[in-house]
């Protein structure tokens, strides 16, 4: 028997938590047409403003006692010590006794942020320094690559929190990047990754981002390998390797092991978790696509959030409310996912990006002090695609099926590609499909069409289907960086009510101890002994071991 069997989670039996639970039972019945046909007022009283993003929570199955008893079970809950232990450079990640303190990452020069009684900012800043430095040289064509070609193409090499963000980052800024060089992701352990990242690149242009907090990383080291094998292939050179790799790690000597010198390395710290870490060194890539200033209005965006975050009234605060709102719809209202749906090209990567954030972070099932949560639904998935993309293909089911699907639909009002009519044509979409759900369409509304009757339930829309809709003016650096922090700081309110750590991420290990033991058992020359898997993954090895010979 476990150690917590037989403890039950405290949350579940706090009064504010049974007063939601209760609201939720008691407002049930309640339709989004009832709410908004006795409310004229609703549209304004739930919408939120707050640096460059206008967040209207309207279309959310929340009455006017819904928040204020969200915001008492946050403040139950500890939500504000939480806060500022986090931003006091406590070890919030009691799992792995280690400070949080993305915040400290955008923070201004003068701002002091003390984890065991020292200032973070001026290492941070000085990272940030050395960053522009370098990104200056590669952009100016002063850094040459080993033949004394200028670099052309990044290829930023790096897994999971090493990669998600620098690439959503850059798909998403690509507008201000510099179109003279080319970029390119590789995180897939499968060759082929790395293969088509590298087919139509020049080694002698090329310059290599290895980014990896541990460098320790199975996936990353194989393709850095890779990555160093094609590159003397053609330069035949060691002292190559100096010209074309540069390391973001907090491990010196692994990099130094690997044969990257340390002068070409950017750190970060132990309290930089990898999810939370695209405005670390680990934007090395982000930086130097959009240059060193527009690097700082993102990490500025990033700031404002956290200011807003820490200061703004628990009832009027972005993050707060996001947050809360997820707790609502998954744990009280039962939906088991949330669909992430950018009306914006440039952001085809955010629902991905998300997935991390939100799911490694609260995809906890024990509590901070380990008991298992047996009584309460934690972390929803988190998935979504670009709009109008999702409307052909997914939208049906959001619209018509049995499942509750709450939305974050975003969108701009400005187009950062204007073309003739396609930014109100996008727009128009992401706005009616916000509308379609929530109001639906009602078997006499489908009658007065005409439909056959055979038809009518067809083409009915149940409606009551909730979202909010994130609306700014257009997309920059800095609005990036406040979007972003508004997720992360809302997963941390999530993390806070479900009494979770959504800093760590302990279930991502088991796989990776099974697979360093499975590697040697497909790659030996003898015929392994399989008795210690279970039957079926060992049937699996033997059938892949036979034909691969
Ligand atoms: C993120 C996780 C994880 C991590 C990768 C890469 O929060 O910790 O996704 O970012 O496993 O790790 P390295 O940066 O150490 O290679």
């Amino acid at each position: 028997m476990s150690p917590s069997a037989g403890r039950r989670s405290s949350r579940s039996s706090l009064p504010e938590w049974q007063a939601v639970a209760d609201h939720a039972r008691a407002t049930s019945h309640l339709t989004l047409r009832d709410l908004f046909a006795s409310d004229p007022t609703r549209a304004q009283r739930l919408a939120f403003e707050a640096c460059g993003l206008f967040v209207d929570h309207s279309k959310q199955r929340v009455t006017e006692g819904t928040f204020p008893l969200l915001v008492r079970l946050a403040e139950a809950c500890g939500l504000r010590d939480r806060i500022d232990a986090m931003f006091a450079g406590h070890r919030i990640n009691t799992t792995e006794n280690r400070a949080v303190l993305h915040v400290a990452l955008r923070a201004p020069r003068s701002e002091h942020v003390l984890v065991d009684g020292e200032d973070v900012v001026p290492g941070v800043h000085e990272v940030l320094a050395r960053m522009a430095a370098f990104c200056d040289r590669v952009r100016g064509g002063e850094w040459l690559g080993h033949t004394g070609k200028r670099i052309r193409a990044i290829v930023n090499i790096g897994i999971g929190g090493s990669d998600l963000g620098p690439v959503m980052a850059f798909t998403a800024l690509r507008h201000y990047a510099d179109r003279g060089l080319t970029f390119r992701f590789v995180s897939n352990v499968d060759g082929t990754d790395f293969a088509e990242a590298v087919r139509d690149l020049d080694p002698a242009e090329t310059l290599f981002v290895v980014s990896s907090k541990t460098f320790t990383t199975q996936e990353t080291l194989a393709n850095a390998r890779s990555a160093r094998a094609w590159t003397l292939a053609a330069l035949r050179d060691e002292a190559a390797i100096a010209r074309h790799f540069v390391a973001v790690s907090t491990n010196a000597a692994e990099v130094a092991a690997f044969g990257i010198d340390t002068d070409a390395m950017f750190g970060f710290w132990d309290w930089v978790g990898g999810r939370y870490s695209m405005d670390s060194a680990i934007g090395l890539s982000t930086m130097l696509a959009i240059g060193p200033e527009r690097f700082r209005e993102l990490l500025d965006g990033f700031h404002a959030m956290d200011v807003h975050f820490r200061t703004a009234d628990f009832a009027q605060n972005l993050p707060v409310l996001h947050g809360l709102l997820a707790v609502w719809n998954s744990t009280f209202l039962g939906a088991a996912t949330i669909a992430v749906l950018p009306y914006d090209q440039y952001l085809a990567r955010f629902p991905a990006y998300l997935q991390q954030l939100t799911m490694e972070s609260n995809g906890k099932r024990v509590t901070l002090d380990g008991t298992v949560i047996d009584d309460y639904e934690t972390c929803p998935i988190y998935w979504g695609e670009p709009g109008t993309n999702g409307q052909h293909s997914f939208y049906q089911l959001i619209h018509q099926g049995t499942r509750i699907i709450p939305c974050d639909f975003l969108g701009f009002v400005r187009s950062l590609n204007p073309l003739g009519r396609h930014h109100d044509l996008l727009m128009a979409n992401c706005f009616a499909q916000a509308e379609a759900l929530a109001f639906g369409k009602t078997a006499d509304e489908v009658r007065a069409d005409g439909a056959a009757e055979s038809l009518v339930s067809h083409k009915t829309f149940p409606g009551n289907r909730p979202s909010s809709t994130i609306l700014a003016e257009v997309l920059t650096p800095r609005l990036l960086g406040s979007l972003v922090a508004l997720y992360e700081h809302a997963v941390f309110v999530q993390g806070a009510i479900w009494d979770v750590n959504p800093f760590d991420q302990w279930g991502v290990e088991l796989g990776k101890v099974l697979a360093n033991r499975i590697v040697p058992e497909l790659e030996g020359t003898d015929e392994p002994s399989l008795g210690h898997h279970d039957p079926s993954t060992a049937s699996l090895i033997r059938r892949y071991r036979h034909g691969r010979r």
